[in-house]
């Protein structure tokens, strides 16, 4: 027999080897390999785009401004209401300034003064001097927001000291859904409802009973994209706290049926792993000390620290972050807010600005149906909509990335595509440090997404392990980050 020349043996053998390798590593057609299946409940397209803003804006004005008061009376004058400067531009370039993607006002806070001209009442901004009574506080700050592509929310508080049918149920409730309407049909798209469940007596000395199903039709009727936050939902939920954290775990999950508006129920906190209804949290809370302007407190502005820890525990904590910017008596964002928002903002995108683990090559233990379309690189392509999920059943899984020299960061990014369902019940963050595995974080829930922060590492190769899971984890983001020095 011809003995080929040992050099062709060679080349021939590796080419077997090469086409045997590629063979095994074929990506599986997504056609073959169906994507896991929803876990239920699943989020809205109004709640996924409710969380795609990740940071917005509360901003308390009023009666209150000038009154240097937290709560009205309901007993005001309207005449005390002149910010002659008032410039909603200001407030939302002052928000796009610092990420702030929506500005929900406080059309009417608990004193009843209406910051546009309602039919409903004389209690406007229509009976005081400004603008010669002719302005328009919502009217102003819907122009600015479309201006400067920002969204715009109201709150509409219930509570109404000033309202005398306030206490004759069905009358208030009335007269809440007249003003509700002018607010949802005059000013173009709302993109948010903000409801607290606060109440009081009337001056018939009867208790107001609220119609919230009315109110909520009234919204979803007048317009259907805007998701509406209360307690308790429908679309988004208080997190149980004024000071702005949410907590491990944050299911995005509430059993509705077993919560009541204005009743303090840990569920607002923690959700429930086998809540029914998707009602995900909005992280409330004040630059300053008060929701509204005082001037005693423009030195007790949050400092940088304290908003990045607000920002790693609402949007790196599965919800939204909603901080209020109050403005004072000149209509206008205090310039210390303003100035300590932009700090804000320029240390979150130098600390996000690049992702350590994109396009790294990954490996990981399980792969559903051993497909490409559902590897771990597509938790590393900057792609949200792709994932690397495991086959049904398999719930611990990890992943492997190799950064491709020793790399120093300090945060990581996890995110789920939750259009499938929030599932993950348990994981850690580690890094291979020559010998071992070394833990540089863990927790319980994930979510939309979830920020973790330790102490500046350098490491080659990071893994993210998923220990528990509902199902099949279903992995859109796993991000590495350096945080600049302080
Ligand atoms: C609460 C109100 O009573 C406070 O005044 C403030 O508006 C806060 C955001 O919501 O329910």
């Amino acid at each position: 027999m011809k003995r080929l020349p040992s050099v062709l043996v060679c080349a021939t053998m590796l080419a077997l080897l090469e086409t045997a390798c590629m063979s095994a590593a074929k990506p599986v057609g997504t056609e073959t390999v169906p994507p896991p299946a929803p876990l239920a409940p699943v989020p809205t397209p109004r709640q996924l785009a409710w969380f795609e803003r990740e940071m917005i804006a509360f901003v308390h004005f009023g009666v209150n401004t000038f009154t240097d008061r937290e709560w009205g009376t309901g007993k005001e004058d309207p005449k005390i209401f002149n910010p002659t400067p008032l410039d909603a531009r200001q407030w939302a370039r002052t928000c796009k300034a610092g990420g702030l993607a929506m500005i929900v006002l406080t059309a009417k806070h608990h004193d009843g003064f209406c910051l546009w001209p309602s039919k409903y009442t004389e209690h406007s901004v229509r009976s005081s001097p400004w603008r010669g009574g002719k302005g328009d506080v919502v009217r102003e700050l819907a122009d600015a927001c479309r201006a400067e592509g920002l969204d715009l929310g109201v709150y509409l508080s219930p509570w109404d000291r000033h309202e005398p049918c306030y206490g004759d149920s069905p009358r208030y409730n009335q007269y809440y859904l007249g003003q509700l309407t002018e607010l949802l049909t005059g000013y173009g798209k709302v993109s948010e409802l903000w409801f607290d469940g606060a109440c009081g007596e009337g001056p018939n000395g009867k208790k107001q009973v609220y119609d919230f199903e009315a109110y909520w039709a009234k919204v979803r009727e007048l317009q259907p994209a805007a998701c509406m936050f209360s307690d308790v939902g429908p679309d988004v939920r208080w997190v149980g706290n004024e000071s702005g954290f949410a907590a491990d775990p944050n299911w995005s999950m509430i059993d509705r049926a077993r919560m009541g508006l204005g009743v303090p129920n840990k569920d607002q906190t923690h959700g429930r792993i086998d809540g029914p209804d998707f009602v995900p949290t909005e992280v409330n809370t004040s630059i300053r000390p008060g929701w509204f302007y005082h001037a005693a407190e423009d030195g007790r502005v949050k400092s940088l620290d304290q908003l990045l820890d607000l920002y790693y525990a609402s949007v790196g904590m599965n919800g939204v972050m909603m901080l209020n910017i109050p403005p004072d008596r000149r209509g206008l964002m205090h310039e210390n807010d303003a100035a300590r928002l932009a700090e804000f903002k320029a240390v979150v995108d130098a600390t996000f600005a690049r992702d350590l683990a994109r396009g790294r090559p990954a490996a990981a233990t399980n792969v559903r149906g051993k497909a490409d379309a559902y590897g771990p690189a597509k938790a590393l392509d900057g792609d949200p909509q792709t994932y690397w999920a495991t086959d049904d059943g398999v719930v611990a899984a990890s992943m492997e990335v190799d950064l491709g020299r020793p790399t120093a960061f300090n945060r990581a990014m996890i995110q789920e595509h939750i259009r499938l369902g929030q599932r993950v019940k348990a994981f850690k963050v580690e890094a291979w440090d020559g010998a071992a595995w070394k833990e540089l974080a863990r927790g319980q829930t994930v979510g939309r997404k979830r920020l973790l922060r330790f102490d500046d590492i350098e490491a080659q190769k990071v893994r993210l392990v998923i220990d528990d899971a509902r199902a099949s984890p279903t992995i859109s983001v796993f991000g590495l980050f350096r945080a600049p020095p302080k």
